[in-house]
């Protein structure tokens, strides 16, 4: 069965500062999961998550040593079962630890897909796209930077979509901030806001009314994780859409933020619903709830961007487009082949598992020793 689980962090320093409500990041660490079987299959997976513990409840240490100390183990003495009893024997013995959970499932679900010769995402109900939309956020903190990267990346072809981070400034300066990059853009490019829970229902009133106004066409997780009544009240009050984010820890917490229409879209993400598997079942509830799909990330590399397009490319509805631009933040390469991003879109492999190749050379230059 399983031979060996081995973990490594990986530090990369970020292209540029990227500044968010609760953290500003100089480097992103990349949990990379390693699982080796008796029979010679190798599977990746990987976490990470944004400033430390900043914005999760776990940190890219703490999955470290909780994978070596109990997933591993576990893995290891397991025989004799196949994937689904291997991934409820770890929901059995082991509590939350969603972000880590994540990351062992994707690789043992390469593991899988590469043993039957199918690409990942055929274990997940199956491809509907061959290629995902990619949004790309700005967040340098300065207007006319953040202006001039978003011209770049539409001459480029890279990304026709934006996503602003605020929440960091007085809320009149954030508003204006986002309005100016609006307007410097034009009207056929879409600009969403995400203030990472940092306004207070009242602000959020002040503040959703003029980002409506101002032709803006997504309003991310504006309000307190826990608040999820304010974020119904603002739901129902505004035209313009509303999304859940952090609220969204998983499949339980879609059901109960559906059962109140407490969004009208859910950013979903892999490692916040606890795997790619439980990331459909939050889709599914979002299908027959109502409620709009957008492909969210926790700024992870080329594994888990990946990972999370294999299960987003199974998603009927995916109104809002994804944001698995995580790799291209970072200024070192994992890869052999880096992943494609062309025409505004992540293009998705066809090779078995992953269909990715990890340079693992270059990880162990990059490794934390
Ligand atoms: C978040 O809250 O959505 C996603 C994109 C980005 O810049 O930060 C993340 C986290
Ligand atoms: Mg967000």
């Amino acid at each position: 069965m399983y031979k060996s689980v081995e973990t490594i962090l990986v530090d990369i320093p970020t292209i540029r500062p990227h500044k968010l409500s609760v953290a500003t990041m100089q480097t992103q660490t990349l949990v990379l999961v390693k699982i080796t079987t008796e029979d010679g299959f190798i599977g990746w997976g990987e976490a990470t998550t944004i400033g430390g513990l900043s914005y999760g409840e776990e940190s890219p240490e703490s999955v470290k040593a909780n994978i070596d100390t109990y997933f591993a183990p576990l893995l290891i003495s397991i025989k004799n079962l196949n994937v689904a009893q291997t991934l409820k024997q770890i929901r059995k013995s082991i509590n939350g630890n969603r972000f880590a959970k994540c990351a062992i499932q994707t690789a043992l679900l390469d593991i899988q897909a590469k043993r039957l010769g199918v690409p990942l995402s055929e274990l997940l109900g199956g491809r509907l796209r061959d290629s995902l939309p990619v949004l790309w956020t700005l967040a340098s903190g300065n207007t006319e930077k953040d202006i001039a990267e978003a011209k770049k990346m539409i001459e480029l072809k890279r990304h026709n979509t934006f996503k602003l981070k605020i929440g960091s400034n007085p809320l009149q300066q954030d508003v204006d901030h986002v309005i100016a990059i609006k307007q410097a853009l034009g009207s056929e490019i879409s600009v969403r806001v995400d203030v990472n829970r940092a306004w207070s229902e009242l602000e959020c009133i002040n503040g959703i009314q003029q980002l409506q106004d101002g032709g803006i066409d997504l309003i991310e997780q504006p309000c307190a994780i826990e608040n999820t009544d304010a974020l119904a009240r603002l739901t129902q009050r505004f035209d313009v859409a509303i999304m859940a984010d952090e609220a969204l820890t998983g499949p339980l917490s879609a059901y109960r933020l559906a059962k109140q229409h407490a969004a009208d879209v859910y950013a979903v993400k892999v490692e916040q619903s606890g795997g790619l598997i439980e990331a459909c079942e939050v889709a599914n509830i979002a299908k027959l709830a109502g409620i709009d799909l957008y492909g969210g990330t926790m700024l992870e590399g080329p594994v888990g961007s990946i990972a999370s397009a294999h299960a987003f490319s199974t998603f009927e509805n995916l109104a809002f487009g994804t944001e698995l631009f995580g790799p291209l933040l970072l200024t070192e390469e994992i890869l052999k082949t880096p992943l494609r991003y062309e025409n505004f879109e992540l293009v998705l492999p066809t090779g078995s598992g992953l269909g990715i190749e990890v340079d693992e050379d270059k990880i162990e230059q990059l490794r934390r020793k």
